[in-house]
């Protein structure tokens, strides 16, 4: 039998890449329920070639499903994961509402593939889009050298402020295009208003080093993320991590710069082979031809993409990266995907 799947948050920025994924990948599925908020419920999207009708959250909209993968606000989640886990359903889930709970495993399948098979709550998180643009590469680091410092810095898509994010730098490009704005304090604020979206600053011709909410001692809950889901994921609690996150003015595809350090030595060219042959991971590194990822490129596609692979100058135990991961696929849709297909041979073995 083939297993029942409900895609709760179908019609959000992540639920439309996962309906494209769903679409491309071996078709392991039975029925594809698609769940969203009441005010969505009767439209009809396009998932595997035919137009499926989205059904309200509720509790019954959860009879019969095997595994539930769900993308919706923290709060939602909050409330209906353990709803839909009450009901014998696999909850999948990619809000941040269950990520530290030490009962709810958090996955990355070329990572840590094993911990999706311990789930005492019934759920398995997804983690952050951030974190996710870059662990798949320091995880195979990780492997082979023994990580234990992590200094990062994001270039954020906005995208990962969802569709609001995608609407708000578009308009704003709108207003600043053709201007000789960008010369004097003020001036792109002064064009762009004060509705700013889901960014505290213009986004467009600027740089915003700010993305979530205020924790303690001026971190931002997205730099708390990455520090706390990059040490759960490679099981290492007492990981140094610093990370600074930054919104920039790309649609889709978060890069970071990463200085990782590690327990010995390291050479550039055993870390250039690991990065090469490990799963998920493309190297492309030559500056001499000018290649090197940036978002232009990566946007739409699955893998990490790695290069500007140096050893530090000053440390021979470090190495200096840059990485760039579509943040709506690898870092959200396509790892919340992997996550389901893992468990869903659980129900075909
Ligand atoms: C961003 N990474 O780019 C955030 C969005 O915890 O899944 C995702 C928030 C999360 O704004």
């Amino acid at each position: 039998r083939k297993p029942t799947l409900a895609v709760v948050g179908a019609t959000g920025a992540v639920g439309t890449v996962m309906l494209q994924i769903l679409s491309q990948h071996a078709d392991i599925w039975g029925e594809i329920r698609l769940v969203a908020s009441p005010r969505s419920a009767g439209r009809k999207l396009a998932v595997r070639g035919e137009q499926v009708e989205v059904h309200a959250l509720s509790e019954d909209v959860f009879d019969g499903v095997d595994v539930a993968m769900f993308d919706v606000p923290d709060e939602v989640a909050a409330q209906w994961a353990p709803v839909a886990a009450s009901k014998g359903v696999v909850v999948v889930d990619n809000s941040a509402a269950f990520r530290m709970d030490p009962d709810v495993p958090l996955v990355v399948p070329e990572v840590n593939p094993h911990a999706a098979r311990v789930r005492p709550r019934g759920i398995v998180a997804n983690p952050n889009c951030t974190t996710l643009s870059m662990i798949v590469a320091v995880g195979a680091l990780h492997a082979e050298f023994g990580l234990r410092e992590l200094i990062v810095s994001s270039y954020q898509a906005v995208s990962g402020a969802g569709r609001d994010g995608v609407d708000t730098l578009r308009r704003q490009i709108q207003l600043v295009a053709g201007s000789e704005l960008g010369t004097s304090p003020g001036d792109v604020r002064r064009a762009v208003g004060d509705d700013t979206g889901p960014f505290p600053e213009p986004v467009a011709l600027n740089v915003v080093p700010w993305a979530g909410s205020l924790k303690d001692d001026g971190w931002s809950s997205e730099e708390m993320k990455v520090r706390d889901e990059s040490r759960k994921i490679l099981g290492l609690p007492g990981l140094r991590v610093a990370a600074t996150c930054v919104r920039v003015p790309v649609i889709t595809t978060h890069s970071l710069t990463v200085h990782a350090r590690f327990e010995d030595e390291v050479t550039v060219d055993r870390a250039r082979e690991i990065l090469a042959t490990a799963p998920g991971v493309v190297l492309f590194d030559n500056p001499a031809a000018g290649e090197f990822p940036t978002p232009a490129d990566v946007v739409g596609t699955d893998p990490t993409w790695v290069g500007r692979v140096r050893r530090s100058l000053d440390d021979p135990t470090a190495l200096e990266l840059f990485v760039c991961g579509d943040n709506l696929r690898k870092g959200a849709a396509l790892n919340t995907a992997q996550i389901a297909e893992l468990v869903a041979k659980e129900f075909t073995a």
